[in-house]
């Protein structure tokens, strides 16, 4: 018996699953899968899966989750290092063998009925130096398709390691979706994920936040890398230079239209690489290289339209042997079509709920769930770059932190050098959105967007973040930029999505040394003849505005951000507490 059986057939004994069904990742298999969601498998009393039109939306599928199960999770997502002060104050902790008893307990049986899939897959590209090994086992249906589309399933993982331990693990089961007995259980030094309780994308699909972020951001200090919450994308200037940035933004801040933007420019196009995590190792030239290690998209569906992202309109109706999924969207009954508030054309008249009702828009509810998802390959992607399958990644020259503002966050910023670059990272904060449970349109404190994703004590992350760039010999330049500052009637002042290409361009022109910058407290700001706004219908003093330091509003905001780094004590890297101390005193 290989480690890996061995590994299988212990948590069978716990989950004491009917069944025991090892995947391939064939298209077949999906296939019969689907079937089985659709005639078999139940959730709350519905079907697993929904067929929809095929003609509109190809292969695609309709889930309703459990109604109490619609986003991550943060309250019942634990780090389990041995010391509580290695997970930092930013994560909930809990003993690696208190967390494991309480799972155990949870567990005994869990799987009872259904079957146990075993999902052997690679994040990162199988030839790439940088991508892992993950086996998980889970309960239903939708996660296993789910993770089909999303990472690269392969029965060839499984020879890969055959004889060793050491790949990643992951244990999934819905349990009984009782929200009282959800917990995501993290232990980073064993490369393995707990979860139960929740079939929701981010608490379920283990490879993507909880390995790819979680665990992986902990093997980076270990090792000398990075893992972010991150967008990876090409940007082609008339000339057919490409250069490649990441941005980090919180989650549903917009980093899938950005990763896919179509230009407003002319000769300007954007190339897709990835559209949430980065992995960021330094490369032989002492450039700093990035991968995805996913191969789907994960997105928000409220909202996404052909005017916001047409990109991501194609992807989703393009259809090849990838199942395309949307997860508590409304329903447009007599297209059999999934629907959401902001799509394109009018409303149907006929409309079910995410919930399976039918709905009534005079009742001021919404039809699609605010955080309903598709998911979808990224080889149906019409932007998808050409070097997305390239096992070294692709060379960053920039680096770009955002978040969602209306007030006082200008447009876009640049760091002063590495180190005022971290600290620029270390000081972002963003209004809250629907995409975990918690009050929404709230400012928090979120770190290089990584508040719900860094595995251990932050203080010790931007340390690594500090030490990462002494070791490169071509840093990437760093950018803040925020798209979402309103007017006194609260209405958003930039345009926005295709028009985001204008501040990119400035980027690109301040890598290539082509533009001046003005230097103030917070970082070097365009001058406002080097932003292209040819076409745009914004006024000179909101354009001001957007590129203004307010600096009455900056020493509040300054106040905000000491509050969260005292939280981390000692552990606060020296050189963050300086850039903060020089920032305050330029104030
Ligand atoms: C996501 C998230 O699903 O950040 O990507 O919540
Ligand atoms: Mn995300």
């Amino acid at each position: 018996m290989t480690p890996l059986e061995r590994w299988v057939e212990e948590q069978a004994k716990l989950t004491k699953p009917d069944k025991i069904y090892w995947c391939d990742g064939s298209e077949e298999e999906a296939r019969r899968l689907i079937e089985i969601g659709i005639n078999e498998e139940k959730i709350a009393g519905n079907p697993v899966f929904y067929e929809l039109n095929h003609k509109a939306f190809p292969n695609s599928y309709l889930h309703r989750s459990h109604p109490t199960d619609v986003a991550r999770t943060e309250q019942v997502t634990f780090i389990c290092h041995p010391g509580k002060e290695t997970a930092g104050p930013n994560n909930n902790w809990m003993a690696p063998e208190e967390a494991k008893e309480k799972m155990r307990r949870l567990s005994d049986g869990c799987m009872r009925g259904r079957t146990m899939y075993v999902l052997p897959y690679m994040m990162g590209h199988p030839e790439s130096p940088y991508a892992k090994a993950c086996v998980q086992l889970t309960d239903v249906s939708y996660v296993a398709i789910s993770m089909r589309i999303m990472t690269r399933m392969t029965k060839d993982v499984v020879a890969k390691i055959a004889d060793r331990g050491d790949f990643v693990k992951g244990l999934h089961s819905v349990g009984d979706f009782d929200p009282n007995k959800r917990f995501i259980m993290h232990f980073p030094d064993e490369h393995f994920v707990w979860s139960i309780g929740s079939g929701y994308g981010g608490n379920a699909l283990l490879g993507k936040k909880c390995f790819s972020l979680r665990i992986a951001s902990w093997l980076g200090l270990k090792e000398g890398w990075l893992a972010e919450h991150m967008v990876i994308m090409g940007i082609e200037d008339p000339k057919g230079n490409v250069t490649y940035v990441t941005a980090a933004l919180p989650s549903a801040c917009g980093k899938t239209n950005l990763a896919m933007l179509e230009s407003s420019l002319p000769g300007y196009r954007v190339w897709t690489v990835g559209d949430d995590i980065a992995w960021l190792h330094i490369g032989p030239d002492g450039r700093l290289w990035a991968i995805n290690p996913e191969t789907g998209f994960f997105g928000v569906a409220p909202k996404t339209s052909m005017h916001t992202n047409p990109n991501m309109m194609r992807t989703l109706k393009k259809g090849t042997f990838y199942p395309t999924l949307f997860t508590n969207t409304a329903l447009d009954v007599d297209k059999n079509e999934p629907w959401w508030e902001g799509m394109d054309g009018d409303v149907p008249q006929n409309i079910v709920d995410w919930l399976g009702n039918p709905w009534d828009s005079s009742l001021g509810t919404k039809a699609a769930h605010p955080n309903s998802r598709f998911t979808a390959s990224i080889y149906q992607c019409p932007t998808l770059s050409p070097e997305f399958d390239n096992p070294k990644g692709v060379p960053i020259s920039a680096v770009i932190f955002g978040g969602k503002r209306m007030h006082l966050k200008p447009l876009v910023v640049e760091g002063l050098n590495w180190q005022n670059s971290v600290f620029l990272g270390s000081r972002m904060g963003s209004e809250t959105t629907a995409a975990a449970v918690h009050a929404e349109g709230v400012v928090r404190r979120d770190p290089m967007a990584m508040l719900p994703f860094c595995g251990y004590n932050m203080a010790d992350y931007f340390r690594h973040w500090l030490e990462i760039g002494k070791r490169l010999s071509k840093p990437p330049k760093v950018f803040s930029i925020n798209w979402f500052r309103t007017d006194d009637r609260g209405n958003y002042i930039w345009p926005g999505f295709r028009e985001n290409i204008r501040v990119l361009k400035w980027i690109v022109d301040r890598i290539n040394n082509n533009v001046g910058a003005k230097e103030t407290a917070i970082g070097y700001v365009p001058h406002l003849k080097d932003l292209n706004v040819d076409g745009l219908n914004i006024s000179k003093k909101n354009l001001e505005k957007l590129l203004a330091i307010d600096r009455e509003g900056w020493k509040r905001e300054a106040d905000d951000i000491e509050e969260f780094y005292k939280k981390f004590g000692s552990r606060m890297p020296k050189e963050i507490w300086d850039e903060f101390n020089k920032m305050k005193e330029k104030l």
